[in-house]
């Protein structure tokens, strides 16, 4: 079976957006692929190193997983910190990666703001821990929303280059496996890792502004749906959205330079797994105000049970902190099976 990985950080709510873009599909990505699943604590720090409750946000992630339907007992659910792999290989990508590629990352740019110099050095090399999180698995796939495609096209020219630079050494150790990087044949030690980036909700945008993606830190929470949010917060969320004063389009063409609206009708089809010329195809013509209530029945049918199973969840502490250190013992083992690799073709002396 493929192998996924993908990672959700311990920074606030989880919203809908980490719902339809990753974690629904983390999720269904569990009968076809060994899946590993992380709570990326070391990426929280990057960008503010002090949190009021990192273990507890921790165990509010891992939660959501289980609640959403991951088997921690076929899959591997854990967190990052935990499997100390994750922080020696992206020390080696430190060293791979350019400081060029990194500070070309649009993450960087939003999130260094117009003070770059006063960002942390780890804001700046998170997408070198990112590579290293999914390659020290040598993971071939990873569900994200379409905002991290970006940090996956550099994961993969982490490999390419690390593939390359030490193609002889993989070859002479007899690690590698053949593989086309443009015009040449390298032996290749870790994967070209594919995104999988689909359906129609890869982008969920602010509630309030259909320019801007759905976002934990976003000042307004009027923007997002919680994923802890009860049925009336979730109403009167829906029925504040923004929109435009015109009735849903009868042909999905009509949502061209509609932000708002065609963000709805992409929660809607996700929510209900229709496309969205099914959903057009139902309410076109109709105005927001039969749309958003059929919305917000869609959404609070879909997200309270999860809700529900989270707060269950949550109560355990015992469970969930017995899950992510079961979950990391099993990934550690993956994990320094290719750190032992990565040494001797490095150079760096194993034990
Ligand atoms: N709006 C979104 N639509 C679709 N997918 C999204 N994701 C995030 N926002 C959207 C996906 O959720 C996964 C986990 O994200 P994360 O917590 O690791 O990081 P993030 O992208 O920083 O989340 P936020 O909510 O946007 O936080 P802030 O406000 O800090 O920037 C990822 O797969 C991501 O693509």
């Amino acid at each position: 079976k493929p192998l996924v990985f993908s990672g959700v950080q311990p920074t606030g709510n989880l919203h809908l957006g980490n719902y339809l873009g990753a974690i629904r599909k983390f999720v269904a990505l569990q009968e076809s692929h060994d899946c590993i699943y992380c709570v990326v604590d070391l990426h929280s720090i990057t960008a503010q190193l002090v949190h009021d409750d990192l273990p507890g946000q921790t165990r509010s992630i891992t939660a959501a997983f289980l609640a959403a339907g991951i088997d921690p007992t076929k899959h591997i659910v854990f967190n990052q910190s935990r499997v100390r792999q994750h922080a020696e290989l992206a020390w080696v990508f430190n060293c791979v990666a350019r400081i060029g590629w990194m500070n070309r990352m649009t993450q960087f740019k939003d999130k260094a703001g117009k003070d770059r110099e006063n960002a942390s050095l780890g804001l700046l090399a998170y997408p070198s821990l990112m590579a290293a999180d999914i390659l020290v698995y040598r993971a071939t796939h990873v569900p994200v929303g379409d905002d991290q495609k970006q940090h996956l096209e550099l994961t993969r020219d982490i490999a390419a280059k690390f593939n390359n630079d030490f193609s002889a050494k993989i070859g002479d150790l007899g690690l590698g496996v053949e593989m086309e990087v443009g015009e040449e044949t390298v032996n290749g030690f870790f994967p070209l890792t594919e995104p999988l980036i689909e359906g129609p909700a890869t982008r969920v945008m602010s509630l309030r502004d259909g320019s801007k993606k759905m976002s934990k830190s976003d000042p307004s929470d009027l923007s997002r749906i919680n994923l802890t949010d009860d049925a009336d917060a979730i109403s009167k969320k829906i029925k504040k959205a923004k929109t435009d004063p015109e009735p849903l389009p009868s042909e999905l063409a009509g949502l061209k330079a509609r932000p708002e609206a065609e963000n709805l009708v992409g929660i809607y089809a996700a929510l209900s797994d229709k496309t969205r010329e099914a959903v057009i195809a139902e309410f076109g013509g109709q105005q927001f105000s039969a749309f958003k209530p059929a919305l917000a029945d869609l959404a609070v049918d879909r997200l309270a049970p999860i809700a529900a199973e989270m707060r269950r969840i949550s109560a355990d502490t015992t469970y969930v902190d017995g899950v992510l250190r079961d979950g990391a013992e099993r990934a550690e083992v993956i994990a320094e099976a290719t750190m032992k690799g990565v040494r001797e073709i490095i150079g760096l002396l194993n034990d």
